[in-house]
């Protein structure tokens, strides 16, 4: 058996709230060892590598506001930096930062466990660390799953997942393309793969909302203009619903004549992305403002698909807009125009089977395919976190506790879990809002935490039993108070069949989240149960 390493803290993941959790921390005076289980840092943006792969959030918002230097030095080139880009500014941020030397590449975590004296975190090549604290920053998506269709072991021609992308680079020129899913990273792919694939075939189960990103090279006067005001930039941001600097429109979308609506939708449509939602306050609080919005993208697609057929299946319908987590695209529906992009209505007629030639659906037509991708989404939320095997006092696991969905305090400790952490995950504004902001807002949080134990002489904190229920019961109460439960999405725990129907992030905004965090702060840390130290029991 192995010797095991004696640290402060293990954080588990090396994407970005792992490395802001390893920079802060260790500034802090902790030792802290980061397990990632890839062979480079950046997590989502190290494992999604499929062509298109870009961020949703402009560059200037995802990325980390810890650093007034890195901020004015860092250029971004486009308003919404690709996937190659971003893994560039993560690696840049290890080297600059020094983080490298206690990050440990290859190292998946299998299971933590508690006893008296702390966590034992072992990985799969049986390393072992002992450690006083655990931070779980597994990410959100990072788990991926594949559709379970029969005979795909004897298709003859390549497959590939968005999410585990080879680093070589992969030719589409001439050949027949699968792509089987329409969530962001279907969208995403669908026109650039089709700029060199000989035919693309898109699999659609459900036809989904997207805004168009409206991508653009950022000039170096708009660059200059955006840094000389960028403290202001991030206080807006920290101060929006969701993180990127937008408020809602205060109106309701039903107060508004038809022009100004027209007008309304039309400027956020050209200009908010992801934040489209936030066009009117009430876009997910009441369905037939939804209905407006609904209408508007409706018509919008209607408007770029040349044909009328093609476009009404593409239009998503039956759930609220916003509610199954919208794409935001660029030539999405545009690419359905071109002669060698097709779609398959997989909801019309099912995949059957895989055969050796390509993909038969239930009106007996074989789609020949050379190659098929996946693009069918994660076990959202908890399936990076109940990967490894988590066990708590008592010997409960994680994975127990949550058999009827997540059970947090603030989405960021467990009760039975002494000294565990959870970085953006469920019970947190998490994939509801831009997700570094959130990242940031919770490590800045944890330190303080762990800044007022050490100065308590504290040996361990986790949340009481009442703290968490009463908190469980408040996400659900907030979201039930929206139309978010109406859709069938990942949100509601909708993407991995047996898995608890429960509504997952809190969709009280980072604003509204950051001051019942302070709230707590300010009560002593209402509802965190604290041990003292032995010597401070002794004292
Ligand atoms: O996954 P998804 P994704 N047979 O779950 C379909 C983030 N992201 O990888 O809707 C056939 O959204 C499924 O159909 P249905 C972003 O948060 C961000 O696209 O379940 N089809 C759906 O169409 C995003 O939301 C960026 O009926 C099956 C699709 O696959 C999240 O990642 C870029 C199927 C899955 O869509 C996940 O996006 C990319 C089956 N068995 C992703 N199973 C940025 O820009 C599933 N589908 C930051």
């Amino acid at each position: 058996m192995k010797t095991a390493q004696n640290v402060d803290m293990v954080v588990v993941g090396a994407g970005f709230a792992g490395l802001r959790a390893l920079h802060t921390l260790r500034e802090r005076g902790l030792s802290v060892a980061v397990l990632e289980a890839g062979g480079g840092v950046g997590g989502v943006w190290y494992w999604n590598r499929y062509p298109g792969c870009r961020c949703d959030v402009e560059s200037y918002d995802y990325s980390y506001a810890f650093s007034e230097a890195l901020e004015q030095e860092w250029r971004w080139s486009e308003r919404y930096a690709a996937q190659p880009e971003i893994l560039r500014y993560a690696e840049h941020v290890v080297e600059r930062f020094d983080l490298a030397r206690d990050i440990h590449l290859h190292q998946r975590v299998v299971s933590a466990s508690h006893d008296d004296g702390g966590w034992t975190v072992t990985t799969e090549s049986a390393d072992t660390w002992r450690a006083r604290f655990v931070v779980m920053a597994v990410g959100q998506l990072s788990a991926p799953k594949a559709p379970d269709i029969p005979g795909l072991d004897a298709f003859a021609g390549e497959m590939y997942h968005g999410a585990r992308f080879p680093h070589e680079a992969v030719t589409f020129a001439g050949k027949r393309v699968g792509i089987i899913g329409t969530g962001s990273t279907g969208m995403q792919m669908t026109p650039v793969v089709a700029e060199e694939a000989g035919h693309v075939a898109v699999f659609q189960r459900t036809p989904n909302f997207s805004i168009p990103a409206c991508n653009a090279p950022i000039s170096d006067d708009e660059d200059a203009a955006v840094k000389a005001t960028y403290r202001e930039r991030r206080q807006a941001a920290q101060n929006s619903p969701s993180g990127l600097g937008f408020m809602p429109t205060k109106q309701s979308a039903l107060d508004a004549t038809p022009a100004e609506r027209e007008a309304t939708f039309e400027r956020a449509w050209t200009t908010f992305g992801f934040g489209f939602t936030l066009a009117y306050y009430d876009l997910i609080l009441d369905q037939a403002a939804n209905d407006l919005a609904a209408d508007f993208i409706r018509a919008k697609i209607r408007e770029k698909v040349e044909d009328p057929l093609l476009a009404e299946k593409l239009m998503p319908r039956g759930f609220p807009y916003g509610t199954k987590r919208p794409s935001v695209d660029c030539g999405y529906f545009e690419a359905f125009n071109r002669d060698n992009v097709s779609l398959v209505d997989i909801r019309e007629h099912p995949i059957v089977e895989a055969v050796p030639q390509g993909i038969v659906t239930a009106d007996s037509q074989l789609h020949a395919l050379d190659v098929i991708v996946f693009a069918t989404g994660f076990d959202v939320f908890t399936g990076s976190l109940l990967a490894p095997t988590i066990t708590g006092r008592d010997g409960q696991t994680l994975r127990e506790k949550w058999s009827q969905g997540p059970q947090t305090y603030l989405g960021l400790g467990v009760h039975g879990f002494p000294n565990l952490f959870i970085l953006a995950g469920p019970g947190s504004p998490s994939l509801l809002s831009n997700v570094l902001l959130s990242i940031e807002q919770h490590v800045d949080w944890l330190a303080d935490l762990l800044g007022y134990m050490h100065a308590g002489r504290i040996a361990s904190v986790e949340p009481t039993l009442e703290a968490e229920r009463e908190w469980v019961a408040h996400v659900k109460a907030r979201a039930d108070g929206t139309l978010y439960p109406k859709a069938i999405s990942y949100y509601n725990g909708d993407d991995v069949p047996g898995k608890p129907r429960v509504f997952m992030p809190y969709v009280g905004g980072v604003r509204g989240y950051r001051r019942l965090l302070e709230e707590c702060v300010a009560g002593g840390y209402a509802g965190w149960a604290m041990q003292p130290t032995a010597t401070a029991k002794a004292a």
